[in-house]
């Protein structure tokens, strides 16, 4: 069965919307399976299956003003074209005054987004990967590097990354002699991601928060469809706290890495779903 081909009553017009869905089709520079540009297709399909209203926050998602405003044209481009776009286009929405909801595609699309913001802004990032290398396969834009990207733009100290478990060494020791904060998904499992948070939150102090969203930082279990995925991830639950700790301090979100020919939807799903979930929680903080 087919529905409509937008995000699932995100039927407001741009103009009078608060909150702004956007599909950025990417996969050029993924390394071991491609298929990320299929995802915003795969995910607005999936957002059909929710209802409107949601029991555990009392929201109705009908109430709020959501604007899908479909892909961004990018499947040909190089990556640092791609990041160009995804940046003109994002300036755009920042300065109407707009929530920006990113569906990727892969990681690359992140920089783009984040260079549209202020340079004061934090980020905190949910990947099972650092994604800290200086090149990946000769490419700066590649997704393997889009946090060190992410570091040329914004001081490294406003940035956090929760439930990381793979680099390479070299990575790694270079995150760590730059002191990239970090907690890694063993220390997660075993402390909690309360603690986690709490952590990262205080790091960040009180910064607005642009949250993104690698969805292989889940475990396999919950979404095998994703171009590298890696054992000993976080849960759904995990990912919904960070949601609903984060909401106050959000002003920006994406989804990447959802590789929907590698699973039965349940990826699509879960990243459906925690596109409504920022959207109304984000919503609910400014309406109580
Ligand atoms: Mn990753």
């Amino acid at each position: 069965m087919n529905f409509p081909d937008y995000f699932a009553d995100a039927d407001s017009n741009l103009n009078e919307a608060d909150f702004v869905i956007f599909g950025v089709p990417y996969d050029k520079t993924s390394s071991f399976r491609y298929g990320a540009s299929k995802a915003p297709t795969e995910i607005r399909q999936a957002s059909w299956n929710f209802e409107t209203f949601d029991l555990k926050t009392g929201v109705d998602f009908r109430d709020i003003k959501v604007h899908d405003y479909g892909n961004i044209d990018v499947k040909n481009e190089s990556p640092e074209t791609m990041v160009k776009k995804v940046r003109e286009f994002t300036s755009i929405l920042l300065e109407k005054n707009k929530f920006p909801i990113a569906l990727g595609g892969e990681h690359s699309i992140t920089l783009g987004i984040i260079q549209a913001f202020p340079k004061d802004i934090a980020v905190l990032s949910l990947d099972a990967h650092i994604d800290f290398r200086q090149k990946y396969e000769d490419e700066p834009f590649n997704h393997a590097c889009v946090l060190r990207r992410v570091a040329d733009q914004i001081n490294i100290r406003n940035i956090a990354v929760l439930g990381i478990r793979s680099a390479e060494k070299e990575e790694f020791e270079d995150a760590k002699k730059q002191n990239l904060f970090h907690i890694d998904s063993f220390t997660i499992r075993e402390t909690g991601i309360k603690q986690a948070l709490d952590e990262a939150k205080n790091h960040l102090e009180n910064k607005r928060v642009y949250l993104t969203l690698d969805i292989d930082v889940l475990d396999p279990a919950y979404a095998p469809g994703t171009s590298t995925p890696e054992p000993f991830g976080l849960t759904s639950f995990d990912i919904l706290r960070c949601i609903e700790s984060l909401s106050p301090q959000l002003i920006g979100f994406d989804v990447v890495e959802v590789c929907p020919p590698y699973d039965n939807g349940e990826t699509a799903l879960l990243a459906a779903r925690f596109v409504r979930c920022v959207i109304e929680r984000v919503w609910l903080k400014h309406h109580n």
